[in-house]
């Protein structure tokens, strides 16, 4: 494999704060250079260069927000995505009840319109159209709008941004409820974005977003979810200041335990009668030190100790002979092998249930991917969740392999074997 450091314009330093525009950022964590997260391989392409980005995380002392110093050009991380939630129970579980959240708060009509950003392979939009909503994707993966359209989810193949906004203002109305989960931490211009959002947005409408919550990747050492397509990892501080910039007011956050810990989130153009909880959130993420360098300065200490125990165990694992294997070809994956440089030698394979997956290799350590019924063929002594957090679903779903003898090993927080009375 030859290594080639991507430069502009592909890849393009940021200077600016994303959500305020202080230009006084400090870089607090380096994780790169790695290759891009869901960048997976065809076996034609091992043999030639890959391309490595880098992974700087800077915070801003003026609004509190965290986020990438890069910025990858989207068309190369997201114009055929691999990443798809309907093969996860909890995924479409997840996504009914947000769809009955959603309809519930606005009242949702018969013919509402619903628009979804970032709507992938439209399961979202689906669990919408149940309640009678008239459904509309955005989405900049060819593949998965495709794949959208033909099952009957109107989708448009772009990003958001605030044009595409007017064009479906024009064309479809304002929506009831605009959708963007696992979306705004992708986004660069998030000032064109929210301001997209606002002028698509009806009067009595509501924006709902989702994301992994700042306060739990810093808590429980969640570096492996800091990669090149979340630009910003985001808490309610400077998010409230970034949407009051576009006329939006953000209302009713609750954690939700999707994602490694997420948070779900409303915003409205009239202001609400109370901010349901938004001034609790604030001030436990000042008393967490959210707003404080020095928490980010520590954070590398727990990105080391993490490194250290899943390296040190699967040295130790190797040493006595027990096979171990990967659990999840997902992005968070790529990037703890990647960072901890666990190749073939310590997991020959990874099984994944999505299908766009199997047959390609990780990028970077290049990593075999095969359907999750390997596991049982082969049985393995264990198998390392890469997919942590979807360890339930996983874990309960594999009772066989548990059953023959198999563990499942949690590498983070801190590295736990799912078993009751063993430890590595
Ligand atoms: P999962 C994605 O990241 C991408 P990833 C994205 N950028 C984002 O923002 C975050 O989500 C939040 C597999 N699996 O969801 C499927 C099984 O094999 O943690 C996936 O490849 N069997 C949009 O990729 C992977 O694990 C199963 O039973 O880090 C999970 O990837 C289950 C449940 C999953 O996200």
């Amino acid at each position: 494999m030859t290594q080639e450091l991507a430069t502009k314009p592909e890849v393009l330093q940021v200077d600016n704060c994303r959500a305020c525009d202080n230009k006084n950022l400090t870089t607090f964590l380096q994780l790169g250079p790695t290759p891009i997260p869901n960048g997976f391989l065809e076996a034609s392409e091992l043999n030639q260069a890959e391309k490595f980005y880098p992974l700087d995380v800077s915070f801003c002392g003026e609004c509190g927000m965290v986020q990438l110093g890069h910025v990858v050009d989207p068309n190369v991380m997201f114009k055929n995505y691999v990443y798809v939630p309907s093969t996860s129970t909890t995924m479409v579980q997840h996504f009914g009840e947000l769809a009955t959240d959603a309809t519930q708060r606005v009242n949702l009509e018969t013919g509402d319109l619903v628009v979804d950003i970032g709507s992938n392979d439209g399961t979202l939009l689906k669990a919408f159209k149940r309640y009678g909503a008239t459904i509309l994707g955005v989405d900049p993966a060819t593949n998965l709008a495709t794949l959208a359209n033909e099952q009957g989810v109107p989708t448009i193949n772009e990003l958001f941004d605030k044009n595409l906004a007017l064009s479906i203002r024009s064309q479809h109305g304002p929506a009831r409820v605009i959708s963007a989960t696992n979306v705004v931490a992708h986004v660069h211009n998030l000032h064109d974005f929210f301001e997209g959002v606002h002028d698509l947005l009806a009067d009595n409408g509501k924006l709902v977003m989702e994301f992994p919550y700042l306060v739990n990747l810093i808590e429980g050492g969640e570096f492996d979810t800091i990669y090149q397509e979340h630009l910003s990892y985001l808490s309610i501080n400077p998010l409230q200041k970034l949407l009051a910039q576009h006329g939006l007011n953000l209302t009713s956050p609750r954690l939700i335990d999707i994602h490694g810990g997420s948070i779900r989130v409303f915003a409205t153009k009239s202001k609400p009668e109370s901010d349901d909880g938004v001034t609790a959130f604030i001030t436990t993420e000042r008393e967490k030190g959210m707003l404080d360098l020095e928490t980010y300065s520590r954070f590398q200490m727990d990105v080391n100790r993490v490194r250290h125990d899943l390296v040190e165990a699967l040295w130790s694992l190797r040493f006595a002979d027990r096979k171990v294997v990967g659990y999840g070809a997902s992005a968070k994956g790529n990037i703890l092998t990647n960072y901890c440089r666990i190749g073939v030698e310590s997991l020959p394979y990874i099984v994944d249930s999505i299908p766009y997956k199997q047959g390609k290799y990780t990028p970077g350590m290049h990593i075999p991917i095969y359907p999750e019924d390997q596991l049982l063929e082969d049985q393995p002594d264990y198998a390392l969740l890469l997919a942590w957090n979807f360890a339930d679903e996983i874990v309960q779903k594999q009772g066989t392999f548990q059953k023959r003898g198999g563990k499942f090993i949690r590498p983070i927080p801190v590295l736990k074997v799912i078993h009751p009375s063993r430890k590595v």
